[in-house]
């Protein structure tokens, strides 16, 4: 592609006369084009990938990187004076997704096309997404997201369905993103939507009606369900995203020869978490509304859907109210009970339930019970659910359970966000880790060598310098790209403990100031995060993240020692930027907790060093880089597990015995913090950690101190940390996802 060319087609202007927007379109108009020549549509057999959530990231670049024409095309722009990276802002973020679990779907569907097999994602089409998240006061506000406003990303397609629900009927509207795989071929994601949502109907901040289906279906990925309106609405959402879902596959397979009956030779529907579970019973609904009797109906669907699993919170693990159901979808409500019934005649442990005595659907019993494949995503998360969690169920399908440990694709996250590291990595061992991830590990043979450990340094430093960059630009903050980046970035939970970080700060804050501790190099400690709007504690932790910003930044005893910064709208395109400026990989989950983390293989990929509990894939990074390149501390997930089912612990004893932890938690409230934040918030959290602490951070508290000063004091050896970092960078290839998907391909979906 000659861009030149292209522009003068399109505008007949030489490439500098154009304007950055002309140039983006342009550029947008000919790699979709491109890509459409790499479609395909041979296959008999096709995967769907169903999902609430696809958090795909800005598209421009990944495409040109993926159809292989970047470097040309940024040479192209360089020589007429134009800057790609200037373009590449021009466009918006799609915001479809929250956090690891839409990460994830947008990783696998680039691996599933690089790969070059045959599959489409489907989910909705949200028009403000998630919200945005903007600080006023330091609390969390939330906007809308306006992502949708420029639409050239989508393209609208010929499918529409009638979408009937007890009191309404709408039409939809399927859209079209096109998914290029690197060297690849092209898939889609489908999205779907209705043409009369208003999104006038939002005001005030977020704020809209959530009883005006008509208007309000497809504004928001997971509206405030703390109201019985807001719950029913996500039930629409789900409604409406798989019987979309179900009619295209019905359609799709039907065109290629299929006769119903054998389904599952011709689709595989992959149900990402539990949000799109409603796909079996409305399946089942579907076939046997085309004549085909109820239990083989049953039959078919189960050979078809495989279920993944991505989280063992009880309160994650979703279960509706058939009274719900029967307010939104009572075409579905006598086939969930058939269902629950079968279940009911065949085992006698209530436990296997679909409905429980209270009347509550437990969706990811549908899908247990209901697919041929159940999967967790890291090898600990896998064996907590056959072991705990799911250990009935998998007493009576023990074929059914299989691990996929989650992975990322190393084109968006390396070639694209550290082009320099990734043009290094070349140099060394050739180019063929981008197709075969596990070559990386020829890396390890310049473990030794100063010369290369000097320029992975430089490289991270070139990267904190741009990330300083960002961040001055973005919010007018400046940071010292010669301290620690020290990172937590990921959604804000009470799992995952950014409280935990917090409290260190605020200790480490007070030993500087009363000169007990003397820094050397200092510490930028960086978070970024997103809380539920209706998760007060969250929102909590987030004002005490940016309270103690504040102080810190104010106090000139300590800020050329200390510093903390939260990131606003905590995103892909910002974790772009993050990821490879960051030397401290903060994943300190309580252990059992974490499903997996996606976050850490981007961080290990990028030459960061893990502080963490081994839980999910920390184990897994621990196995591989060894216990020499990565700090490890906290209780095991067998402690944890069992002081949760002994009822046994109790933070008021940690918090009297450990002058460190009581001081920090009093800290909250003093009078220096309620000066500048909110009392009430503040007292609220002080309380819940001493009162609850239900994820443990206390006693853990003691060795996270411990081995985030060892990994401080050992940053001052710049070889030495170095060499952990091509260890860590070395081993990384295990996650690339091009492996998981090669797995989910070979045991699951056989393509
Ligand atoms: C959802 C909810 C909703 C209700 C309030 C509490 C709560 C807590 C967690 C969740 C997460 C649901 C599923 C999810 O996003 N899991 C993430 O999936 C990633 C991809 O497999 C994985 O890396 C993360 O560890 C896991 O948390």
């Amino acid at each position: 592609m000659v861009l030149s060319e292209i522009l003068k087609n399109a505008y007949n202007k030489p490439i500098g006369q154009c304007s950055n927007e002309e140039i983006y379109y342009a550029l947008l108009k000919a790699t979709n084009e491109m890509a459409r020549l790499k479609e395909t549509s041979d296959a008999k057999k096709k995967l769907y990938y169903i999902s609430a959530e696809f958090l795909i990231g800005k598209l421009l670049s990944n495409n040109l990187i993926n159809l292989g024409i970047y470097d040309d095309v940024k040479k192209e722009l360089e020589e007429n004076g134009k800057d790609i990276s200037e373009i590449e802002e021009l466009e918006n973020e799609p915001s479809l997704g929250n956090g690891g679990l839409g990460r994830l779907a947008a990783c696998f569907l680039d691996s599933i096309a690089t790969l070059g097999l045959c599959g489409d994602g489907i989910g909705l089409c949200y028009h403000f997404g998630l919200f945005r998240q903007i600080f006023k006061d330091n609390l969390q506000t939330a906007e809308p997201d306006l992502w949708m406003n420029d639409k050239s990303a989508l393209e609208k397609t010929e499918v529409s369905y009638c979408i009937k629900f007890k009191n309404l009927t709408v039409v939809s509207r399927m859209y079209d993103i096109s998914i290029t795989g690197y060297e690849g071929t092209t898939n889609k994601l489908h999205l779907f939507d209705i043409e009369s949502v208003d999104e006038s109907l939002v005001h005030n901040g977020i704020e809209f009606d959530k009883s005006d289906i008509q208007k309000n279906l497809t504004l928001f990925l997971y509206p405030d369900d703390s109201d019985e309106n807001g719950r029913l609405l996500r039930i629409y959402q789900q409604y409406f995203m798989v019987s979309n879902a179900a009619r295209l596959i019905i359609d799709e397979s039907v065109s290629r020869g299929c006769t119903l009956y054998d389904l599952y030779d011709y689709a595989v529907i992959q149900i990402n978490d539990t949000h799109p579970t409603m796909i079996i019973p409305e399946l089942i609904r579907l076939l046997c509304e085309r004549g085909i009797e109820t239990d083989k109906a049953i039959e078919i669907v189960s050979k078809t859907c495989a279920y993944t699993n991505h989280t063992i919170l009880a309160e994650a693990l979703e279960k509706w109210p058939v009274e719900y159901l029967k307010k939104v979808v009572p075409v579905l409500v006598p086939i969930i009970e058939i269902l629950d019934d079968k279940v009911r005649r065949k085992y006698d442990d209530s436990k296997l339930n679909i409905i429980d005595k209270d009347e509550l659907v437990h969706m990811a019993h549908i899908d247990i019970h209901c697919s041929f494949s159940v999967n967790g995503v890291a090898a600990l998360h896998t064996e907590i659910l056959k072991n705990e969690e799911l250990h009935n169920f998998y007493k009576i399908y023990p074929q059914k359970f299989t691990n996929k440990t989650n992975g990322i694709t190393f084109r968006r996250w390396l070639m694209h966000s550290n082009p320099q590291l990734a043009a290094f990595i070349s140099s060394l061992i050739g180019e063929g880790w981008k197709k075969d991830a596990a070559e990386l590990e020829g890396l390890l043979e310049y473990k030794d060598d100063e010369e290369v450990l000097d320029r992975l340094i430089d490289i991270k430093h070139q990267k904190k310098l741009e990330l300083k960059h960002f961040l001055r630009r973005r919010q007018g903050i400046d940071i010292d790209e010669n301290s620690i980046f020290d990172i937590q970035i990921k959604r804000l939970h009470e799992y995952k403990r950014q409280q935990l970080n917090v409290l260190y700060v605020i200790h480490r804050y007070l030993e500087i100031k009363s000169g007990a501790a003397e820094p050397t190099t200092p510490v930028t400690v960086i978070f970024g995060a997103k809380a539920a709007l209706a998760y007060t504690i969250a929102q909590d932790i987030i004002h005490l993240i940016l309270c103690m910003q504040q102080l810190i930044a104010n106090d000139n005893d300590v800020n050329k020692h200390l510093r903390v910064v939260m990131i606003e709208n905590y995103n892909v395109t910002s974790a772009q930027s993050l990821i490879p400026a960051c030397d401290i990989s903060q994943q300190i989950s309580l252990a059992s907790k974490e499903a997996s983390g996606t976050g850490n293989m981007k961080l290990m990929l990028n030459g960061a060093v893990t502080l963490g509990t081994m839980d999910g894939a920390n184990v897994e990074i621990c196995k591989l880089v060894g216990d020499e390149n990565i700090y490890i501390f906290g209780d095991s997930s067998d402690t944890v597990v069992n002081r949760y089912k002994e009822g046994s612990y109790n933070p008021q004893k940690y918090y009297e015995s450990d002058l460190r932890i009581k001081d920090a938690v009093d800290f909250i409230t003093s009078d220096e913090l309620v000066k500048i934040g909110n009392k009430a918030c503040l007292e609220r959290l002080s309380r819940e950690l001493k009162e609850k602490d239900w994820f443990m951070t206390f006693p853990d508290f003691d060795d996270y101190a411990k081995k985030r000063l060892a990994a401080y004091s050992d940053y001052e050896d710049r070889i030495g940390w170095a060499r952990k970092m091509l260890v860590n960078i070395a081993m990384a290839g295990y996650f690339s996802s091009d492996r998981t998907i090669e797995e989910y391909n070979r045991d699951i979906w056989r393509l």
